[in-house]
């Protein structure tokens, strides 16, 4: 056993450091859009006053939010990403005091005393001032910390303005307001050809494009949107309900996004905001936590109010970006345009909700939450499809050096017979079986959990072996071409899921043609799933069954034999 653990120390140490850029190789190799295979999205909830709702207001509050956000981060300001095993003590000011008074090089130490653990940060040198660069073959991350202006997007056309000057000082909220204001104005119509769609080709065919407006004299533009702090998106549309808002998010209309920047603050005519990230350089925990903050900073210590007058503009200050297009780049716009049309023509979204049950329900009956839910899906598939089918459920793995995900397999020997005795077997097995079996599965999703998150997953393990076959050239093991290893990596149910009084809904695309995206989360009360697919009809029979899944699963633990 202790050999075991010291050879999986090493190998988690020589993984840190010798496999943190194979992934980070695929994404960047990857070469489908990013926009629905890659790019997810968070979306906030309102502003709990009103009033505070209207689109500039919001937005300019959000804006200076994530720029004190920024200057915390770039003055090492920002409190440290801790993962705590109890949350009460290390969470006390006692402890907060205590760890502040040690000194940097030990407080890693104290922390580990109390059970709290700093988590990995590195990933947030990329949240600003970046950009996913298209080349052949391989794209690149480019970050240029110095960038102090914002990009603004409305009706797809580009501004630009400094939000900060050189000492880091944030420009006042009502010259942002102001400069906001006059991009509204300004951008009345849709251009005849948005460049954005270009960021919604697929990565070979937009890198080409994007040497053509290199030598078209584009070079100062397009620096100016790579460099920018980020991109904030001024939707001219108002949303009527969730799905609407997941289908705005994930891919809006393609004209007013720029899917390449590291992440995408959109706020729409009704004042709903989200953010739609590249997930190259990072991963939903310093997403979710930039999300957070800015929430809780706009909505506390909001910089306007409702009635602010905005500041006496001089328009030179907002630089409106115009592009020297020629008639392949035209064309290749259009090109662009209705391939992103046609696709999002066939992406579903479907939001489920069951009422009947929560967190705070399972926590009573001593089961894990997420596990019931898993298990819930894996009922599900098996009564849809008659058998198990490839499942993941991402799990951060920051606890490492520049850690960022293993999978949790949600499938196993243990959710299989359940699935089974549910759907095929309801009158074979007592309620008292049935339960034993629910609990079964609880206890080893746990335990799959806490092995992903210490990085005793398999699939990164695989993904590491296989990276070195390929890179030393050898001729690929049999392992990684059986048909069972394909049919692993197809994954059917892509999962995540998150938890934030920030949150209002999240959302991702399918990564396979006949799969589904399932954002998800259980809530003290209810269970909300945000899904996608390209294939409706399967979707709508997917959440027919997870809602029979569940009331299966409630009718047992509240002691009722399946009927
Ligand atoms: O696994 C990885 O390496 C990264 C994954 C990839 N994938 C999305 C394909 C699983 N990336 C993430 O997990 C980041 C996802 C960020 C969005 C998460 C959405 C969670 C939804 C929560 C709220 C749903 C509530 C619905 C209410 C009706």
């Amino acid at each position: 056993m202790v050999k075991i653990d010291f050879i999986n120390l090493i190998f988690n140490c020589f993984f840190v450091f010798f496999f943190v850029d194979p992934w980070f190789d695929m994404y960047l190799c990857a070469r489908d859009p990013v926009v629905l295979n890659f790019n997810p999205f968070i979306s906030l909830n309102p502003d709990p006053k009103e009033a505070y709702n209207s689109q500039v207001v919001r937005a300019t509050n959000l804006v200076v939010s994530s720029i004190k956000f920024l200057n915390s981060l770039n003055n090492e300001f920002l409190r440290p990403d801790i993962y705590y095993v109890n949350p009460k003590w290390s969470q006390s000011r006692l402890f907060k005091r205590f760890i502040s008074l040690l000194p940097t090089s030990v407080s890693w130490y104290g922390a580990y005393m109390v059970n709290a653990y700093p988590l990995d940060m590195s990933q947030y040198k990329r949240l600003f001032n970046s950009s996913r660069i298209p080349k052949l073959n391989k794209d690149e991350l480019f970050t240029n910390e110095w960038g102090r202006h914002l990009l603004v997007m409305r009706n797809g056309h580009f501004y630009v303005f400094e939000v900060l000057d050189p000492d880091g000082n944030i420009l006042h909220p009502s010259e942002i307001q102001a400069q906001l204001i006059y991009i509204l104005q300004d951008a009345d119509r849709l251009p005849e050809f948005s460049l954005c769609y270009l960021t919604t080709e697929d990565r070979n065919t937009w890198a080409a494009v994007r040497q053509q407006l290199l030598e078209a004299g584009n070079e100062d533009n397009l620096q100016k949107i790579d460099s920018a702090v980020f991109c904030l998106c001024l939707d001219n549309i108002s949303l009527k309900n969730d799905t609407e808002l997941s289908h705005c998010m994930l891919h809006g209309r393609g004209f007013n996004r720029w899917f390449d920047k590291s992440f995408s603050l959109i706020i729409t005519s009704d004042g709903t905001a989200g953010v739609n990230f590249e997930h190259s350089w990072g991963d939903g925990v310093a997403v979710l936590r930039f999300v957070n903050e800015v929430y809780r900073n706009s909505t506390r210590h909001p910089a306007i109010v409702p009635h602010s007058s905005p500041a006496a503009l001089s328009a030179t200050k907002c630089e409106r970006l115009e592009f020297k297009l020629n008639d392949s780049i035209q064309s290749a716009i259009n090109s662009a345009r209705m391939k992103f049309e046609e696709t999002n023509e066939k992406i579903s979204v479907r939001m489920f909700e069951f009422r009947k049950f929560g967190k705070e329900f399972l926590v009573k009956q001593k089961l894990s939450p997420d596990a019931v839910f898993q298990l819930a899906c894996q009922m599900t598939a098996y009564r849809q499809f008659g058998k198990i089918i490839s499942s993941y459920e991402a799990c951060s793995t920051a606890a490492f050096k520049h850690g960022r995900t293993e999978t949790i397999r949600p499938t196993s020997v243990l959710t299989k017979q359940c699935s089974r005795a549910f759907v095929e077997e309801r009158s074979k097995h007592s309620v008292a079986e049935l339960r034993n079996m629910i609990d079964e599965c609880s206890k080893y999703h746990r335990r799959l959990q806490l092995e992903a998150a210490l990085g005793k997953g398999f699939d990164r393990h695989l993904f590491a072996l296989k990276h070195l076959s390929v890179s030393r050239g050898d001729p690929m093991p049999e392992l990684f071409l059986d048909s069972a290893y394909q049919k692993l990596n197809h994954i059917i149910l892509s999962t995540s899921t998150l938890h934030s009084p920030a949150v209002h809904l999240g959302g991702f695309g399918p990564v396979v043609p006949d799969g589904f995206g399932i954002g998800y989360n259980v809530f003290d009360t209810w269970v909300g799933c945000n899904t996608t697919g390209y294939l409706n009809r399967e979707l709508q029979e997917f959440l027919r069954c997870l809602e029979y899944s569940l009331t299966d699963i409630l009718d047992v633990l509240e002691g009722r034999p399946l009927v």
